[in-house]
């Protein structure tokens, strides 16, 4: 156990981390670069099953992301069984196609041709595992008050990346799928007022044959300005 010392009443323990060579830096900066650059979003997903622990550990690394005051504004529910992934694909669907067919503009439908997409969401069902992140705005006392979370979307954001990263990690993948509105998550999985969706994250193993559209990303030039 690290020694505590109290600061202003409040604990705090000495912290100090692995560094590395220069040399060393250079090349895990750039090997984990390469590594990451292999990460895609995929839409084919194997129904091979994937271990509950290999679960458990990745969302145990979104949860060490910063948070607002270290509130840890999130929830991450984790769907396998059918009927709910079901009823989740359902509904998706069903909001899916209104919003394909009616509610998105010919400029939003232009602009994800390159990924052919369309409102069948199968993966809804094949990904063994749908993991539905909800942003928490605020908690409740013991006695019931309302209690405010900060920074809530900033928050929620980079644990996602950080899951997002565990779960490639891990040999695993896995889509960032927002069905729009998300708000029959909410009853279908019985949340609380002070939860609202945040990501729908299917995971699991790519499908023996799974494609993905040949996108470039932005170079290095594009996405920076150096002072
Ligand atoms: N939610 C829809 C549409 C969609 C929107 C964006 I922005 C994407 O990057 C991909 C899809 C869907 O999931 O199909």
């Amino acid at each position: 156990m690290k020694e505590q010392r109290m600061i202003n009443g409040h604990p705090f323990i000495s912290y100090s981390k692995e560094t590395y060579t220069e040399s060393e830096t250079l090349q895990r900066s750039s090997d984990f670069y390469e590594w990451m650059n292999k990460r895609r979003s995929i839409r084919e997903f194997s129904d091979q099953p994937v271990p509950l622990t290999v679960i458990q550990n990745i969302l145990l690394s979104a949860s060490t992301a910063p948070s607002g005051a270290h509130k840890q504004p999130w929830t991450f529910c984790v769907v396998s069984n059918p009927s709910i992934k079901t009823a989740i694909r359902q509904a998706a669907e069903a909001e899916e196609k209104e919003s394909y067919e009616n509610r998105m503009s010919e400029e939003w439908l232009e602009d994800l041709a390159p990924l052919q997409t369309d409102w069948q969401k199968s993966f809804l069902e094949t990904a063994p595992y749908l993991i539905v992140v909800f942003r928490r705005s605020y908690e409740f006392t013991d006695t019931g008050k309302k209690k405010q979370n900060y920074y809530v979307t900033e928050s929620c954001g980079i644990a996602c990346g950080m899951l997002l990263t565990a779960i490639h990690h891990a040999g695993l993948a896995a889509l960032t799928h927002t069905p729009s509105p998300m708000n029959f998550l909410v009853q279908l999985l019985n949340r609380p007022e002070n939860e609202k969706p945040f990501l729908l994250i299917p995971v699991g193993y790519p499908a023996k044959e799974c494609s993905v559209p040949d996108l470039k990303r932005k170079s290095l030039e594009e996405i920076t300005v150096w002072y």
